[in-house]
C-alpha cells in the first residue's frame, strides 16, 4: 500500500487527510493526464446555467434514496442507494464516503452532501485505462454524467501542475489568463480561492472544490427548509 506516500512536503499543515482523500488525489492526478476540454475560466461559468440544471434535477433521486423522506439519506439508506446503482463500493468504501462528505456532520447525507458524494463515485470510478467497457459505472443517469464530467474538467483546467491540488496561486493564473489585460481579476480571484478552500490550508481539493460548486448555483444544505419559511 505504498504509492501514496510520494507527496511534497509542502503538506505540513497536517489536518487528517483520511485514505480515501488521497484516493481521490490519486484518481485525479492520473485524470488530469487526460487534459482538460475547459479552455479558460470563463468557459468554465458559461456552463454554470447547465451544471445547475442538471444538478437540481438529481433532486429527484435524492428523494428516491431518501425513503424515509426526512431530508437527509443516512448510512442505511446510501446503502440501499449504491445496491441499486450497482456500485460496488466496500462497505467501508462507503463509510468513507460518508464521513468525507458529511461536512456538517450530522451524520447524513444532505442534498448537497449528496451529489458531491455522486461526484466523487464517479471521479473514483472512472476507468482509468478506456480498455475497460464502457458503460459499467453509468449510475444509471447520463445527463449526470456529463456533468460531472464538466465538473472534473473544470477542476482538471485550475490544476495546472497536475497535482490534485488547486493551490492559490494556480487560481489566479486561472483567472488572469481569462482577462488579460485588466489587473483587476485578483482579487475576484483570491475571493473565490477563499471560498472554496473550506478547510483554510491554502489548497483545495476537488471534494471542496464541488462544494463550492453547490453553494455557487445556489444549491446549500438549507435548501430543505423552505416548508418552514
Ligand atoms: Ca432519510
Ligand atoms: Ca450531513
Ligand atoms: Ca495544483
Amino acid at each position: 500500500m505504498g504509492g501514496i506516500l510520494g507527496r511534497s512536503d509542502s503538506n505540513k499543515q497536517s489536518s487528517p487527510v483520511s485514505k480515501l482523500e488521497l484516493k481521490m488525489v490519486e484518481a485525479m492526478k492520473k485524470r488530469s493526464l487526460k487534459g482538460t476540454s475547459m479552455k479558460s475560466f470563463n468557459s468554465i461559468i458559461m456552463k454554470f446555467p447547465k451544471i445547475d440544471e442538471s444538478l437540481r434535477k438529481c433532486k429527484t433521486i435524492f428523494e428516491e434514496f431518501d425513503e424515509d423522506s426526512n431530508g437527509t439519506i443516512d448510512r442505511v439508506e446510501m446503502k440501499h442507494c449504491f445496491q441499486k446503482l450497482e456500485i460496488d463500493f466496500s462497505e467501508e468504501e462507503i463509510n468513507d464516503l460518508f464521513e468525507v462528505c458529511d461536512i456538517n456532520e450530522d451524520m447524513g447525507m444532505k442534498f448537497n452532501e449528496f451529489i458531491v458524494l455522486l461526484c466523487l463515485v464517479y471521479l473514483l470510478k472512472e476507468p482509468a485505462d478506456s480498455t475497460v467497457v464502457q458503460g459499467k459505472y453509468q449510475l444509471g443517469f447520463p445527463d449526470l454524467q456529463a456533468t460531472f464530467e464538466t465538473l472534473v474538467n473544470a477542476f482538471v483546467f485550475l490544476d495546472k501542475n497536475s497535482d490534485g491540488y488547486v493551490s492559490k496561486s494556480e487560481m489566479v493564473q486561472a483567472i488572469n489568463e481569462t482577462t488579460s489585460g485588466e489587473r483587476s481579476s485578483g482579487p475576484i480571484a483570491m475571493r473565490r480561492f477563499e471560498e472554496m478552500d473550506w478547510d483554510k490550508n491554502g489548497m483545495v481539493t476537488f471534494k471542496e472544490f464541488l462544494f463550492a460548486f453547490t453553494r455557487w448555483v445556489g444549491i446549500d444544505e438549507n435548501e430543505d427548509d423552505e416548508d418552514e419559511e
